[in-house]
């Protein structure tokens, strides 16, 4: 089944049976899940995001950092933590290892809840993957600069999103253990982070149900970032990796699974991550699968020096690999961009190309096609929450 067919399946199925779609929506809201355990609790002072953002690196949003895309210029496919985006609904909790428990549990278990210890999880066979993972509301900011459109959330402009090794086990190979049920259909994580509080509703703890075929197909339970332990922004001490689907389907430190014979709902698949809009059904379109984009390893309104140059960037698809990258320097006319690399895993596809301007103000494009055959638009549909802003960007640059 199809992504689209099993949301509204979800939706109708879902033991609120006789409710509207949307009174379902409002009741997902309300339903806050109580308290996680686990987390150590936030101290009054402590700041949304632990580790430095200078500005030469990051673009902060209040909770959140968006990666300046100069900061990736000549560095390979990895990411680097000390300038790999942070997304946070609240903050980054301080969470020790040691009391850590991942707890499996609900009615897609043959028998009861199951703990996990850090220890026992790193004792399971490992698996380590290269993947991105990319927030759904990646080049938002786009929609209102481009398109004119009115659209809430992070003004982002290309920065959120980074590919870094993933290392730890297979969702799969835990699911199993704790004895999963045929009857499985949806596995939600749980965050151990603050409970998100929106428009003065309490939403609870930050979590997203996976569909089972999903969950048993790639997703990895991480402890290891780049050969690292997790560091605390990123989930410490485990999170999820879903690879080619929406950043919130990565649950950062993970705290509980929640294995369900019965389809679930959370705010954050009913209210959130959905596409709503004039082009779209009432209820809105369920995000999962990341888009295709790509940007150049340049600042935003970049200066560059007259003469011989040479023009850098990347290019990515949730659908799988790029199969082709076209750059426009003058607005009409398209080349080939040479590849560089084999683009790793689930990653990026680093690209060059060489450019001889005269000074002037130019506006930079490039578009990508990927393995399916989708090919960046000029532009795409709004949708008022901002997501999967897949169009071409027009990159301004002044050559002096
Ligand atoms: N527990 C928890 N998990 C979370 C989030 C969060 O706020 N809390 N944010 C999600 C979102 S929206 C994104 S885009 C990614 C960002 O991952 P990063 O901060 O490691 O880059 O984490 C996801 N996982
Ligand atoms: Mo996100």
């Amino acid at each position: 089944m199809d992504e689209a067919e099993y949301d509204r399946a979800r939706l109708g199925q879902s033991r609120t049976e006789g409710l509207t779609r949307r009174s379902l929506m409002w009741i997902a809201a309300g339903a806050a899940t109580g308290a996680a355990v686990g987390g150590a609790p936030a101290r009054a002072a402590d700041p949304p995001i632990l580790k430095p953002l200078p500005p030469e690196l990051f673009t902060v949003f209040g909770t959140n950092a968006e990666t300046k895309w100069e900061a990736l210029r000549g560095i390979g496919d990895i990411v680097p933590v000390d300038r790999f985006f942070v997304r946070n609904h609240t903050l980054t909790p301080r969470i020790d290892a040691h009391t850590w428990r991942l707890r499996v549990h609900g009615t897609g278990l043959r028998g009861g809840p199951v703990e996990l210890t850090y220890r026992e999880l790193r004792h399971l066979p490992s698996d380590t993957i290269t993947a991105a993972i990319e927030c759904a509301g990646n080049g938002r900011g786009f929609f209102t600069s481009q398109q004119g459109q009115a659209v809430s959330g992070t003004a982002w402009k290309l920065g959120a999103v980074g590919v870094a090794r993933w290392k730890g086990v297979r969702l799969s190979t835990v699911l199993k253990r704790a004895g999963l049920s045929r009857a499985a259909v949806d596995v939600q994580p749980v965050g151990l982070d603050p409970d998100f509080v929106s428009g003065g509703v309490n939403l609870g703890p930050v979590r997203r149900p996976l569909p089972i075929d999903k969950a048993l197909h790639d997703v990895l339970l991480a402890y290891e970032m780049n050969g690292e332990p997790l560091p605390p922004d990123h989930g410490f001490p485990v999170r999820v990796v879903v690879p080619n689907w929406i950043g919130i389907a990565s649950i950062k430190w993970l705290g509980q699974l929640e294995v369900s014979a019965e389809p679930l709902l959370s705010p954050w698949n009913t209210q959130f991550y959905r596409l709503l809009g004039p082009t779209y059904p009432a209820e809105g379109e369920l995000v999962s699968r990341q888009t295709v984009k790509s940007a150049f390893e340049l600042p935003w309104e970049a200066t560059l020096a007259a003469g011989r140059q040479v023009l850098r960037g990347r290019s990515w698809s949730g659908n799988g690999r790029i199969r082709r990258v076209e750059v426009s320097t003058d607005g009409r006319t398209w080349r080939p961009a040479r590849p560089i690399g084999h683009g790793a895993g689930t990653a990026w596809q680093r690209w060059e190309v060489p450019w001889h301007p005269a000074p002037g103000a130019y506006t930079l494009r490039a578009r990508a096609t990927d393995v399916t055959g989708v090919t960046q638009p000029d532009t795409v549909p709004h949708n008022t929450l901002g997501y999967l802003f897949g169009a071409i960007v027009r990159h301004p640059v002044t050559v002096v």
